[in-house]
Order: C-alpha cells, then structure tokens, then sequence
C-alpha cells in the first residue's frame, strides 16, 4: 500500500479533519436524488394548468402543509417531482417570498437517506440550519431547511422519503 500523509489527530475514522474526507463517502454521497424542485407562485390552479397544457405534466399530490402555511401540487417528472407552491396565510415563508421576489424558484429539495445524518454533516461544516433537528414535512416525509445565505443563495431542503 501507497504512504499516504497522516492527520496526527486522526483516529483513524474517517472525519471532517481528514483532507480528502467527502461527507458521506463511507456509503456514498449524502444527496442522492433530487426530490424536488419548488417554484413560489401566485396562483397554483393557473400554475398546475400551466404545465398540464403545455408539458402534459400531471399532479401526482396535493396537500396543505399547515406548519409551513402553504399549499403545495407535486407533478412527477422522472424520479423527481415540480413542487408548485403558493402561501395559505399571510405570515407564510412564501408569502414574505413572493412579496419580496415575485414567482420564482424558491428552494431544492435534495433527496437523502438519513436525514438527521444529512442535517448533522450541515452542522459540522458550520452551516447555517433553519431546522435543528429533522421534522415532518408534505407526503409523510421527514425535511429539514438549511438557510439559502450559507447555502450560495439557494435555499435547501434535505428530503427523506
Ligand atoms: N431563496 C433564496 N434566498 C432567499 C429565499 C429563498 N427561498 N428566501 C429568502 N431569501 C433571502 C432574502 O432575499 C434575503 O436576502 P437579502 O438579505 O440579501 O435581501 C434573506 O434570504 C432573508 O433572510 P431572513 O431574513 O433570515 O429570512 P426570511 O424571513 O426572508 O425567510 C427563510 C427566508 C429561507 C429563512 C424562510 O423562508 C424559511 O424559514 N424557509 C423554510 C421553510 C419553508 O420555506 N417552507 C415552505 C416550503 C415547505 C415545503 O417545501 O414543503
Ligand atoms: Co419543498
């Protein structure tokens, strides 16, 4: 076996110490698909017939998600889903959204086998969470929120199905 340099405080598991460590390499990466994408809009019925006409896109889900105020349509594409969102109250994220920035992306929902795992290798970055710890989200999933401003300017949702 190749010499290879050595963290003197290493313990010999990999961590976040060691040079090369990619969180989740042990068994692979930590995002393994892209849940969904979610667009911000105005009006979700003129949205969902936006797509049903033009892309022959069909809702697969609707539910309203009372702890985060908004109604949400997943229309399948593939393996992943268009999340088309639209608030249900005023002091929704995605009012303040909409008001802010007008329709729009509003987040990615990547796709994760363990999501306190997911949410843990955040921490241990230094990220900035919107969640401590995983919590329910839409279609019986367990999500959590990391904050677009250490996120590159998008915001991430961490989706364990
Ligand atoms: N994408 C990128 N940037 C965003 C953003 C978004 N969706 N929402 C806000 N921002 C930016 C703002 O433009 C602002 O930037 P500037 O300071 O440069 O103007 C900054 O982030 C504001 O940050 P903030 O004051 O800390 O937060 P806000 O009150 O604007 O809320 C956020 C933003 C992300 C913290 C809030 O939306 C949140 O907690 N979201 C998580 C929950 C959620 O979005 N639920 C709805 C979806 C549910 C689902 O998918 O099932
Ligand atoms: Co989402």
């Amino acid at each position: 076996m190749p010499l290879q340099a050595r963290n003197p405080h290493d313990d010999g598991e990999p961590g976040p110490d060691d040079a090369d460590f990619v969180p989740g390499d042990q068994d692979g990466p930590l995002l393994t698909e892209i849940d969904h994408v979610a667009i911000a809009v105005d009006d979700l019925g003129a949205a969902i017939d936006y797509y049903r006409d033009t892309f022959g896109a069909l809702v697969e889900h609707r539910e309203i998600v009372d702890s985060d105020g908004v109604e949400e349509a997943m229309l399948k594409v593939a393996e992943s889903y268009i999340q088309l969102l639209t608030p249900t109250r005023d002091d929704s994220p995605v009012a303040k959204y909409l008001e802010k920035r007008g329709e729009g992306l509003h987040h990615i929902g990547y796709r994760v086998e363990d999501c306190a795992v997911a949410l843990q290798a955040v921490k241990d970055q230094g990220g900035r969470v919107l969640d401590d710890e995983p919590r329910p989200g839409s279609r019986g999933t367990t999500v959590a929120f990391i904050h677009p401003k250490g996120a590159f300017g998008t915001l991430i949702e961490l989706v364990q199905e």
